[in-house]
């Protein structure tokens, strides 16, 4: 292991563990050695470090709650190889076009009511058309009316886009990198990373928050992994949310063979998130069903502080309900109310 000092900028707090120092602030000067020596940490003193930095910003007991639904599902032309959406892949999933206004307001109410706060709407495009732009304005301002948060994800953005979103009140627009530039090129040949790149900094100049993060088992490397934190943790700013999927492996899609990921690198890797992002909420996202309690709990414990809630995804199984409601409880884990996390 690497036996280089991590020094964080003008922080007045400081953990030092070994040759290791982690601090509070947010810093966006990481270099790859540093992201690397944190990954190889003995897992004890990564996951204190990253309980430390925890509760340097936020509350370790709370967590942020998050309800998806697919607004417009599948017939994607992109070629994204782990997505049940694309056209090119045979998944089996039911596609159908954008949902009534009705229809979107209902399922938002039901996910307050079910204790969510924030709403994301998906759907299945390279990137959204004028029309289909206006509709999905309009739910949003019908999300936002209800109380929630409002997110939506519906690919690559085109000027004027991201400001007509966020004159409809949408808070977050999640868009994430997926992987490392490097490895990126094995995932998704319709879109580049600087298109995705792009996108995300014309959501930050309308002014809204950035939903960014990935997806781990694709069969990446350390190094993949490695890279791609870097790369968020490097961005501008911070992603206010960062996603962190485990590959769900669909049959019909390129990955459903893919190699997958040790729980203990999951929880790593969201260990490392929470020290290289120390005020983001690091979420756990795709793949939970997957995932025992004890494995969710340890990466509670490592900082991630988000989870979607309800039994869907956007086509995919999530955990049910109850079974989430029963984890909460056994961990002693609490709602966060809206607006009351920093950096949210
Ligand atoms: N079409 C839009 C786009 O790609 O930006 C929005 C929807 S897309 C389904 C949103 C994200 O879902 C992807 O970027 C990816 O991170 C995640 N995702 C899709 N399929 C997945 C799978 N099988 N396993 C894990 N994550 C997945
Ligand atoms: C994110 O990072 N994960 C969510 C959300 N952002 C849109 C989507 C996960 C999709 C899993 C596969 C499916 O449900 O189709
Ligand atoms: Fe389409 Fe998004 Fe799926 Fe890629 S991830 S195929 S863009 S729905």
């Amino acid at each position: 292991m690497s036996t280089e000092a991590i020094e964080l900028g003008p922080s007045p707090a400081r953990l030092t563990l070994g040759h290791v120092t982690v601090g509070a602030c947010a810093r966006h000067d990481w270099t790859i050695e540093q992201v690397r020596v944190l990954f190889e940490l003995p897992f004890n003193d990564l996951l204190y470090a990253a309980q430390w930095v925890h509760r340097q910003h936020f509350d370790p007991n709370e967590v942020q709650i998050s309800t998806l639904l697919s607004v417009k599902t599948g017939a994607c032309p992109e070629d994204c190889a782990y997505c049940p959406q694309s056209i090119r892949y045979e998944t089996g999933i039911e596609s159908h076009e954008l949902l009534a206004l009705d229809a979107v307001t209902e399922a938002a109410r039901n996910a307050r009511d079910a204790g969510a706060t924030r709403f994301c709407l998906g759907a299945a495009y390279r990137g959204p058309k004028p029309k289909q732009l206006e509709q999905i304005a309009a739910m949003i301002r019908a999300v936002k009316a209800l109380g929630l948060e409002t997110c939506a994800t519906l690919g690559m953005l085109k000027d004027g886009q991201a400001e007509a979103l966020a004159d409809a009140g949408l808070d977050y627009y999640n868009h994430n990198l997926d992987a490392s530039r490097e490895f990126y090129p094995q995932i998704i040949s319709t879109r580049s990373y600087d298109d995705r790149l792009d996108t995300l900094s014309k959501v930050r100049a309308a002014g809204m928050k950035v939903c960014c993060g990935g997806i781990l088992g694709m069969g990446e490397t350390r190094d993949n992994r490695v890279e791609l934190l870097h790369e968020l943790a490097t961005l501008p700013a911070h992603p206010e949310s960062v996603p962190v999927n485990q590959l769900i492996p669909v049959p019909g899609t390129p990955l459903e063979g893919a190699g997958g990921v040790d729980g203990l690198e999951f929880a790593r890797t969201v260990a490392v998130a929470r020290i290289l992002m120390p005020r983001s909420h690091v979420r756990l996202s795709a793949g939970r069903t997957e995932f025992s309690d004890a494995l969710q709990a340890l990466c509670f414990a490592a900082g991630a502080n988000s989870i979607f809630y309800g039994e869907k995804l956007l086509t995919a199984d999530n955990p049910d309900s109850d079974a989430d409601q029963a984890l909460f409880s056994r961990l002693g884990l609490r709602r966060e109310e809206r607006d009351r996390g920093p950096g949210v």
